[in-house]
């Protein structure tokens, strides 16, 4: 097998650091693992699989917004990072920029061009405003998504670490996809901010809102949707709406940093951490997921060993090795 560099798909993008993965047909994102190369006389000699995945946005030119095709692919290949065993962190980003204007941008929200009048549809090409209005009357077997949601549960609750490099505007949904994720790097030149949804008649009543306001306290999140007003990375780093605002060129390097940071810990500390941090904002969900991984714990003990065993062989378990520990 020949190695060789993925095709570049961002600015921000390293194609020493990555290959594609195989078996996603996409249109929307671009979904990449992390590799450690060794290179002979220029030559790929070989490589080596990191716990590291980069998603990013790919339309550039509508400043990263997503329909509902995007969210599906996006949703799949978090699943797919969320399910592969040997994946810990996940860097989620926006390629850029735009060919047509040369404006960068994480995300960008719902694409407002395929907004139906009960959520997004399925675009098949058509984005004219006039097809907009007529839509529900077109394809009325197809009911509207507002699928974003089911992304940033994913987000939240699987067990591997989210970090979004937030490589030029944040706005609607995209906003609130940065507010969902555990850590944030912004770009210094081209990362800004602003919460329009009330602007377009949407509001992230959820996740977008409510955990905005625990990260830059309930007056300024209020300010941030109300007013709808934009804020530079500096102002996110200094609110807490990010870690850290770094200059454009090294967006991805330190995002990497950070992901390279993360898989140097243990993954059972940090799948804890991360659902003890959401555990109280995420209610009984919240309970029911950090009492999951507790369960998956307590499957690996001697304990429950003897629980299973007891069962398969019809007799009475024997709990005296057991302590009733204080
Ligand atoms: C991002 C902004 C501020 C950038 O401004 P800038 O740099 O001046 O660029 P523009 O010239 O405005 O844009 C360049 C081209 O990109 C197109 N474009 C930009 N954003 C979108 C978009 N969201 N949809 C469709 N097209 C977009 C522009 O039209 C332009 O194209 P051309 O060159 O052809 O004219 C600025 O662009 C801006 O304000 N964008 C809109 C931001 C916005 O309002 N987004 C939607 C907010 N709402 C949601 O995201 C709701 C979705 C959601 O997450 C949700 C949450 C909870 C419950 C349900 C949902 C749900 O799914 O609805």
């Amino acid at each position: 097998m020949t190695l060789s560099l993925p095709v570049s798909v961002s600015e921000t993008f390293d194609p020493s650091r990555w290959r594609e993965v195989d078996g996603f047909p996409l249109s929307d994102i671009t979904y990449h693992r992390g590799v450690e190369r060794s290179f002979e006389g220029g030559a790929i000699v070989s490589e080596r699989d990191l716990p590291i995945v980069r998603i990013a946005f790919n339309r550039p030119e509508v400043r990263n917004a997503f329909r509902p095709e995007t969210v599906d692919e996006l949703y799949r290949a978090l699943d797919h990072a969320r399910l592969t065993p040997d994946v810990g962190a996940v860097i989620l980003t926006g390629n850029g920029p735009s060919a047509k204007d040369g404006g960068w941008a994480f995300c960008s929200g719902g694409d407002q061009r395929i907004r139906g009048n009960d959520g997004y549809r399925y675009d098949g090409g058509e984005t004219s405003a006039e097809h907009a209005k007529t839509r529900d009357t077109i394809n009325p077997q197809k009911a509207g998504r507002l699928h974003i949601l089911e992304v940033q549960r994913l987000i939240r609750t699987m067990p591997k670490v989210v970090i979004a490099a937030v490589s030029g505007w944040a706005a609607g949904g995209g906003h609130s996809l940065n507010v969902v994720c555990d850590l944030s790097i912004a770009s210094i030149e081209h990362g800004r901010f602003k919460q329009t949804d009330a602007d377009v008649g949407s509001f992230d009543g959820g996740y977008g809102s409510a955990l905005l306001a625990r990260q830059v306290g309930d007056k300024r999140a209020r300010e941030i949707f109300f007013l709808a007003r934009e804020y530079s990375a500096g102002d996110a780093a200094s609110w807490g709406v990010v870690n850290e605002a770094v200059p454009h060129a090294e967006l991805e390097a330190k995002a990497w940093e950070y992901a390279e940071t993360v898989i140097g810990k243990s993954p059972q500390a940090i799948r804890m951490l991360k659902f003890a941090f959401n555990l109280a904002d995420d209610g009984i969900a919240g309970q029911q997921v950090f009492a999951g991984e507790a369960t998956r714990l307590a499957y690996m003990t001697a304990e429950a060993v003897e629980g299973r065993d007891s069962f398969l062989e019809k007799r009475a378990p024997d709990w005296s090795p057991f302590p009733y520990y204080a």
